[in-house]
């Protein structure tokens, strides 16, 4: 499968995140897409660098000020300071409900917080492009679906779906997934689907589509009751307005077995066949493998060509975009497996 893959994706390197109080290693590192990089080629699939700049797509699933924000977030931080070119800036604080997000503040702290969902989501100097090149990838994917090609993998990081409009967060900056569906819309796909079985909810990218028809969003996650990003992803969120109707989540207990999770998948798909879409975009994570660090699904790596082998069977021309998924050393293999099985089949 024709894949994209940037170099610049190990720009983005930051030390460690917040856990508990703590500082502790990053989960989301390089290394994942080195392991995802290495399989590929290992099994003789063709990468690609992406050569599609996707501004104006960008902006069109982001609110320009974020933008402006995340392009230049870096050099504000050395500007404050020039030592803290060895520090990493987190946010501290945050305009929660009853205080306003309208009016930019001046402080870069207080503006990290505006647009932040957590402190786990670590910027650095070279945030912005490893990023760019990501949603550049999907722009890219996107075009040669157009072209008549089957299945594309943005085998891209940092990932994006919980990064929102106007806000980072879940190691996601920019949304990936909404800019490859953005892109086919515009390329003139009447109806997308955006499948996402990451372990965690989709936050950003329902939001994104939370109001339109043309986009539907369909997520298979860890309950949020207890898992991250903890405050969406419940069944009961079903789109608003134009978009009612057009938003399917649903949310499995953490430690639910591989029975459950495709018994998810086989509703998941249904909603996507009735939707009629032109074309379809996966969220790719990992993280729904039994040996992943911080989730609690039980995928093998054997099911991982089953979940490729059902997408094929929805017959349509599909963008898989890599989000989370944290063992790293299993994240090649249950990749490459995602993808050969849905060539296959
Ligand atoms: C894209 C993606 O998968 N983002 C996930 C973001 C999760 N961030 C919170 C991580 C908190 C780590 N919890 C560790 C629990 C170990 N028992
Ligand atoms: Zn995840």
């Amino acid at each position: 499968m024709i894949t994209f893959f940037s170099d610049q994706h190990g720009l983005h390197a930051p030390a460690d995140e917040i856990f508990r109080g703590e500082r502790v290693p990053c989960f989301e590192t390089p290394s994942r897409a080195e392991f995802v990089r290495e399989r590929l080629q290992a099994r003789g699939h063709l990468l690609r660098q992406p050569d599609q700049d996707s501004r104006a797509v960008l902006s069109q699933v982001h609110s320009p000020r974020y933008l402006g924000f995340l392009a230049s977030a870096w050099d504000q931080w050395l500007a404050l300071d020039p030592a803290n070119g060895d520090r990493q800036p987190f946010p501290s604080v945050w305009p929660v409900r009853t205080l306003r997000s309208d009016i930019e503040p001046q402080n870069f702290v207080a503006r990290l917080g505006l647009y932040s969902m957590d402190n786990g989501s670590p910027l650095v100097a070279g945030t912005w492009a490893a990023a760019k090149a990501g949603a550049d990838a999907a722009a890219c994917a996107a075009a040669l679906l157009a072209a008549g090609e089957r299945g594309v993998f943005c085998a891209t990081r940092p990932p994006g779906h919980h990064a929102g409009a106007d806000f980072m967060g879940g190691y996601c900056f920019l949304n990936n997934a909404a800019v490859a569906a953005q892109a086919l819309r515009n390329q003139g796909a009447a109806r997308v689907a955006v499948l996402d079985v990451d372990y965690h909810h989709g936050n950003g990218t329902q939001s994104i589509f939370y109001e339109r028809a043309d986009v539907l969003f369909v997520s298979l996650h860890g309950d949020p009751r207890t898992e991250y990003p903890f405050y969406l992803g419940h069944a009961d969120e079903t789109g608003e307005g134009a978009g009612a109707g057009f938003n399917l989540n649903l949310p499995l207990p953490a430690g639910s077995g591989v029975a459950a999770w495709f018994e998810a998948l086989k509703a998941a798909c249904r909603r996507i066949a009735r939707h009629e879409a032109q074309a379809l975009v996966v969220s790719l994570g990992l993280d729904a493998y039994a040996g992943d660090p911080i989730s609690r699904f039980a995928l093998q790596a054997g099911d991982f060509s089953r979940l490729g082998q059902r997408l094929a069977r929805l017959g349509l021309p599909t963008v898989f975009v890599l989000e989370g998924g944290y063992a790293a050393a299993e994240l090649g293999v249950n990749a490459v497996n995602v993808i050969e099985a849905f060539e296959q089949d």
